[in-house]
């Protein structure tokens, strides 16, 4: 392990495909320590997930597929039908590690579709499925660039941007960090107001180490401040990233519909930055499952019990928050209006 120090983190590879296997920056370090966890089989690649070593939705999306070229490449077996067989034990391990975000579960699809098309094809699903995984990884850079420049059109030279818990990662920056390093990178001045982000702290111990290493002002927050903050009129924007959009909702981090309720009333807009991938347009979109996560996230901080022993929990990962209070949502495809999603095609 390395300190980290203070540095251009917006280029640093969060994840990435390796010779032996899926090296991942272990972002619960920060910011005490930049270490890496390499993740040699995809059971471990699953662990990474579902323990938070990597987060955020696109960045396990990309984790995901990795994983899945990863148990093809170490499976032994020769027959194609046993090979498929294990691609998918690996795929569906993989997928339930973490159910909200829409990205994982569209990456293992589309790795899925790859390995079946690869077989009938007489391709070798190994190589194939290798390739996938890195052609998803730099669409998800594409597709940042391209969501940074659209939301960079909607900041304003002297804006002060509230945003909760961390988005940014697909492989390198992107999300609503994106947005707003691209507006700093045309020239406009923009400061960051961050929720800490209880219980995980992803806003104390990413957004804002990733902000002082951008040399982006940033001044950290309770969630609990975000009220009397937009009452005092210290913020004039709210971008956050998104787990999943369907045609009715956003599902965030936990807070996110509290902080578009208190947007809505103060008359701040409200928006969401996040790649098409993480639209869900089918039927059953709005009955997908809320993560929820140990309570002992909420019943300790940094390892020390808080609260009485027996204490009952209750600990959402995310929230739904209807999008009639978000002005807009920033794709790689322009910023999106909630009267146009509803009206989206399935693709
Ligand atoms: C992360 C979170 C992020 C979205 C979008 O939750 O809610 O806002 O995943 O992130 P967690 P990104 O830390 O529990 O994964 O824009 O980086 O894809």
């Amino acid at each position: 392990m390395r300190p980290c120090g203070l540095g251009k983190l917006a280029t640093l590879r969060t994840l990435e495909w390796t010779r032996n296997g899926v090296r991942l920056i272990n972002q619960d370090e920060y910011p005490h320590h930049l270490s890496y966890t390499l993740c040699r089989n995809y059971r471990q690649v699953a662990r990474a997930i579902r323990e938070m070593t990597v987060r955020g939705a696109s960045a396990i999306g990309v984790t995901a597929a990795m994983g899945i070229a990863l148990a093809a490449k170490q499976s032994k077996r020769t027959q194609n039908k046993l090979l498929m067989r294990d691609i998918e034990v690996a795929a569906e391990e993989i997928r339930a590690t973490r159910p909200t975000a829409r990205s994982l579960s569209w990456a293992v699809d589309r790795m899925l579709k790859q390995a079946n098309e690869a077989a009938d094809n007489g391709h070798d699903i190994r190589t194939s499925l290798v390739t996938e995984a890195l052609r998803i990884a730099d669409e998800g850079i594409d597709a940042n660039r391209r969501l940074g420049r659209f939301g960079a059109e909607l900041i304003e030279d002297g804006d002060t941007i509230l945003t909760h818990c961390n988005s940014k990662t697909t492989v390198v920056f992107g999300g609503a960090l994106e947005v707003v390093t691209t507006a700093i990178s045309q020239g406009k001045k923009v400061k960051l107001v961050a929720t800490e982000t209880r219980p995980r702290l992803q806003g104390a111990k990413i957004t804002a180490y990733e902000a002082l290493s951008e040399g982006i002002p940033l001044t950290l927050i309770v969630d609990s401040a975000v009220g009397i903050v937009m009452s005092k009129g210290m913020v004039n924007k709210v971008i956050v990233g998104a787990d999943r959009i369907t045609r009715r909702v956003l599902i965030n981090k936990i807070g996110t519909l509290t902080i578009a309720i208190a947007a809505k009333h103060h008359g701040i807009p409200f928006y969401s930055a996040a790649p098409i991938t993480a639209f869900d347009l089918s039927e059953e979109a709005d009955n997908v499952p809320i993560e929820e996560r140990d309570p002992r996230e909420v019943t300790t901080i940094a390892g020390r019990r808080v609260a009485a022993k027996g204490t009952i929990v209750f600990n959402p990962a995310f929230d739904i928050t209807p999008l009639e209070l978000v002005t807009g949502v920033i794709t790689d495809r322009g910023v999106l209006s909630a009267d146009q999603i509803r009206e989206m095609k399935r693709s």
